[in-house]
């Protein structure tokens, strides 16, 4: 039985439609730049909000309609979902999907129990990924929902929690691979602290570096090749988490020596939350080479929560897209939508309505950034702001040729300096409106 009957295939139907189920701006085959769109972008769908969100909130329970769910923990209804998921996505046209391993398959009594339940469930979306072409483009081990996790995984003070947690890591390392998925993602779950007085923020540290190095090496025993990923976030659920913002990350990993092995998932929310931009965070970590890949979603700046809502303002996403671009894309990462419908948004079709927005909001931040970089007045500005940097004095101190002592001479014999042009922001923030 179908699970979304009265949906068909969303297509492009150019800016001027009005069909809430037709793209007006996503045209996957459409060339931007020299690439596709769908290449672009890589639009995933993620399963735990999208499969698994119930709406539930601090002061009520679940409000989602989901008639192909019967809301039992048996690996019958999980196998259900996953056909349902990949309807949705296929009718979609996303061609990825992301899962942590236990919105798939419920866990067991014991934890061979758990993984024979994974692997019922594996060996269906693997069916589904055959039958559809939908691909994996990151698995996740969910080491934050347990109560064996209450102090954290890796970073716990229990060290049978670390093992656990190997252990968990070691079967979704498998079951990733299997499935064919490009990456890999860690994102801290309850590695962090609520409070100083109980914590050995060294011991955890080093722990958690520990746990990926020994996920690095396991992937490299099964030949697992994807990539590798930190997704950095700051408070939530505790009140520091380690991986808190892409410097602390990238910090992080040069001085545990996994630079090598890690790029960053960087999620808009995240960002929010660090008191950091969406453009910061990218930024950050591409100028060192450790753009991974992006959870596009949206925060509430009203709320201060992680409120992963879908995005939809043209300036994040051209915001995004330009450095995107500038940096040469995101394969073998993507743009996975970490993002919930509102608990109000009850209807399957509000998840429809809420994708094809998202996936629309991009696709015109995507046309906006690469007329904004074939005009060239945004970048022109940006070179002859730096200009004293490309020839004389400046070419030396970029070179290494000059030193205090040489730089000294050299204001000598100048007398005083000037500060030589205007920042120019309210031009140039009225130039990037022109293309808006
Ligand atoms: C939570 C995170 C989580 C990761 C995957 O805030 O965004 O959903 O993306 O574990
Ligand atoms: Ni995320
Ligand atoms: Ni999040």
């Amino acid at each position: 039985m179908a699970a979304f009957p009265e949906i068909s295939k969303i297509s492009y139907e150019g800016p001027e439609s009005k069909n809430p189920l037709a793209f007006r701006w996503y045209n996957e085959d459409e060339m931007v730049e020299g690439k596709t769109m769908k290449d672009h972008f890589r639009f995933s769908v993620v399963y735990w909000h999208t499969f698994r969100g119930t709406g539930a909130d601090p002061f009520g329970m679940g409000t989602m309609v989901r008639p192909w769910d019967d809301g039992s923990d048996s690996v019958e209804n999980a196998i259900g979902r996953v056909r349902a998921a990949f309807e949705f996505i296929e009718k979609l046209g996303a061609p990825y999907y992301a899962f942590h391993d236990r919105d798939v398959a419920p866990e067991g009594a014991t934890l061979a129990e758990t993984n024979r339940n994974l692997d019922a469930v594996a060996q269906v979306l693997k069916d589904e990924q055959e039958r559809t072409g939908i691909q994996l483009l990151w698995g996740t081990a969910n080491l934050f929902s347990n109560p064996r996790y209450v102090h954290g995984a890796s970073t716990s003070c229990n060290a049978d929690a670390f093992a656990f947690a190997s252990a968990q890591v070691k079967k979704c390392l498998e079951i990733t691979k299997e499935l064919g998925g490009q990456n890999y993602v860690f994102w801290g779950g309850r590695e962090g602290y609520q409070n100083l007085w109980n914590t050995d923020m060294r011991r955890e540290l080093e722990h958690m570096a520990r746990f990926m190095h020994l996920a690095v090496d396991y992937a490299k025993q099964i030949g697992f090749t994807g990539q590798f990923l930190i997704e950095p976030k700051p408070k939530e659920p505790t009140k520091h988490q380690y991986d808190s913002d892409a410097a602390a990350c990238i910090n992080y990993l040069r001085a545990y020596d996994l630079m090598d092995h890690f790029k960053l998932n960087l999620e808009t929310n995240h960002a929010t939350l660090a008191g950091h931009t969406m453009m910061h965070e990218l930024e950050y970590a591409a100028m060192q080479g450790a753009l991974g890949s992006i959870d596009a979603n949206r925060g509430d700046l009203l709320l201060g929560w992680d409120t992963d809502q879908f995005p939809t303002n043209h300036y994040l996403t051209t915001e995004c897209m330009l450095t995107i671009l500038k940096y040469g894309g995101l394969a073998p990462g993507g743009v996975n939508f970490d993002a919930k419908v509102r608990r109000e948004s009850f209807e399957p079709i509000d998840l429809f309505y809420a994708h094809i927005g998202g996936m629309d909001a991009f696709a015109r931040g995507l046309k906006i950034a690469a007329a904004i970089r074939a005009d060239g007045q945004l970048s022109e500005m940006l070179e002859q702001r730096y200009a004293s940097w490309d020839t004389g004095i400046g070419a030396e101190i970029e070179s290494g040729r000059a030193d205090f002592k040489s730089l000294e001479t050299y204001c000598l014999a100048k007398g005083e300096i000037m500060p030589n042009q205007s920042g120019r922001q309210e031009l140039l923030e009225h130039i990037v409106n022109r293309f808006i």
